[in-house]
């Protein structure tokens, strides 16, 4: 890991590094980490992509901030009954080669046990996903990511390439909460207001970002140029054998693993 990881900035097993990457994610509900990877790694990772992005899977979706269906019992402007739309391209783990240094990274021991501590959680396991668990994520000219909340608690994102311009992460950092959903800064956000709840996140090539997503509505700005935006999404959960549905492979991936239950059922 040592030649991937730029380890004289960041020594993983470092404690006051760790309890500060634990702070910033309980206090801001996301952790950066600017210059994670050295600078032959991010070579690397950006040659790896140019190769596997010809193999990704192009997707696009309309749905509102909360990942569903407009819901027609709100009434007109409601965030609920707000919709964007989003595009993007994702090579899934399964078509990352055994040699693959973005693979590797995901692999190690090492990493998983940092991020494990930095979001200050007893047990952490890779997605047992086959498709999910470690995806490179491809956002070309005109693509974009609409306003949203995750339906997970965290997701660590590695920053690869930027386009020429936008393919900024707005984050409107924890605007709601189990208590509170905070429509009413959510519609404005989603129309263009309060740009004081809204922040880029800098997610410079080499960046490692732990976030959750689930509190903090973010999107990604539209992409301009003919350069990709290239960024790595590692998963995790914290039980181990977490696998995403069918539906949601079809959508994302195109294709479900060989053997799959192709009945409809989701497993
Ligand atoms: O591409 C990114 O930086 C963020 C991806 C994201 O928000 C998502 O996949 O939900």
């Amino acid at each position: 890991m040592d030649s991937l990881i730029d380890s004289g900035r960041y020594d993983l097993r470092d404690e006051s590094l760790i309890r500060r990457c634990f702070e910033s994610f309980r206090r801001d509900g996301v952790c950066v980490l600017p210059g994670f990877l050295t600078k032959d790694a991010l070579h690397a990772l950006c040659v790896e992509s140019d190769q596997l992005a010809p193999l990704a899977h192009r997707s696009s979706t309309t749905a509102s901030p909360y990942l569903a269906p407009v819901d027609q019992s709100y009434p007109e402007g409601h965030p609920r009954r707000t919709v964007s739309a989003s595009s993007v391209e994702v090579v899934a783990y399964d078509q990352f080669p055994l040699e693959s240094p973005l693979r590797r990274l995901y692999e190690s021991d090492d990493v998983l046990e940092f991020v494990r501590q930095c979001l200050g959680l007893d047990a952490l396991h890779r997605y047992a996903d086959p498709f999910g668990a470690l995806n490179l994520a491809i956002m070309r000219d005109g693509d974009r990511l609409g306003w949203h909340f995750d339906m997970t608690d965290f997701v660590v994102s590695i920053a690869i390439q930027t386009s020429e311009s936008g393919g900024d992460f707005e984050n409107a950092k924890q605007i709601r909460s189990a208590r509170d959903e905070s429509y009413a800064e959510v519609a404005d956000v989603l129309n263009g207001g309060r740009a004081d709840l809204v922040r880029t996140e800098p997610m410079t090539p080499g960046t490692l970002m732990l976030f959750n997503g689930r509190w903090s509505m973010h999107r990604v700005t539209e992409i301009r140029g003919s350069r990709p935006r290239y960024v790595a999404l590692l998963a995790y959960d914290t039980k181990p054998g977490t696998d995403s549905s069918e539906t949601l492979k079809l959508s994302r991936y195109g294709r479900l693993p060989v053997g799959a239950n192709t009945n409809g059922i989701e497993t």
